[in-house]
């Protein structure tokens, strides 16, 4: 790639500064929750800029030219953070936290935890864009459905996989309806707990 034009051209430090302000954010905000609940509302979190071969290839994936307007304008997922919570309502505070960021705003939303993919995916999906132009994809979850996800991912992109895949699929949601009751009950015995303390 050494001689190839970056398909992000010049922009790719202006990117990583509105990467690492976002990070920034999100850090402040686990901070401030965690004196005023002293809880972590965030179990992990994973910031990235989507990598050159991984945008090409959405590019084409979509029919896209491999352009920087394609891999900035049409794709909004250059930018990518993913934030894993503990429980459900940490996933809506922090939604509610960015939703009034100073600086961005919110583009575009999907709750695919209230309405869940028919394959059982489940995430709360932000499109948001930087004062300075740039979008950036938050996906935000909760641990079992970040399990659930990187294993589904994982097979989807597993070639040439033994037996039978009509089961497997049906297997894969019957986990994910699952680990959505569990995510349920996990979060009125926290209220429980918390009510009573
Ligand atoms: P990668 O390799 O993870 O980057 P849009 O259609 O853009 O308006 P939406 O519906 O939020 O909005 O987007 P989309 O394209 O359905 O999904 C965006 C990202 O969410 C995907 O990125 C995945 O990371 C994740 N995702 C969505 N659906 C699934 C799913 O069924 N299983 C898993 N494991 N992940 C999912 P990419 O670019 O597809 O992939």
């Amino acid at each position: 790639m050494e001689n190839e034009k970056s398909i992000y051209g010049t922009r790719l430090p202006k990117m990583e500064e509105v990467l690492q302000d976002m990070e920034k954010n999100i850090t402040l905000l686990r901070d401030r929750i965690m004196s005023e609940y002293g809880m972590d509302p965030i179990e992990h979190f994973l910031a990235r800029i989507k990598s050159e071969d991984s945008m090409r290839e959405k590019c084409r994936r979509l029919g896209l030219p491999e352009t920087e307007e394609s891999a900035l304008e049409k794709i909004n997922d250059a930018i990518g953070i993913r934030i894993v919570c503990a429980f459900l309502d940490d996933v809506y505070t922090i939604r509610e936290y960015l939703t009034g960021l100073p600086g961005y705003s919110v583009i575009r939303e999907k709750d695919y935890i209230r309405n869940a993919k028919p394959n059982g995916y489940r995430s709360y999906h932000m499109i948001m864009r930087s004062e300075s132009g740039f979008y950036i994809e938050i996906q935000l979850r909760t641990i079992s459905m970040d399990t659930w996800a990187a294993l589904e991912h994982h097979m989807r992109y597993k070639k040439n996989i033994a037996g039978n895949t009509e089961l497997i699929s049906r297997e894969l949601k019957r986990c994910a309806d699952e680990l959505a009751s569990t995510d349920v009950s996990m979060q009125a015995i926290k209220q429980m707990i918390f009510e009573n303390a």
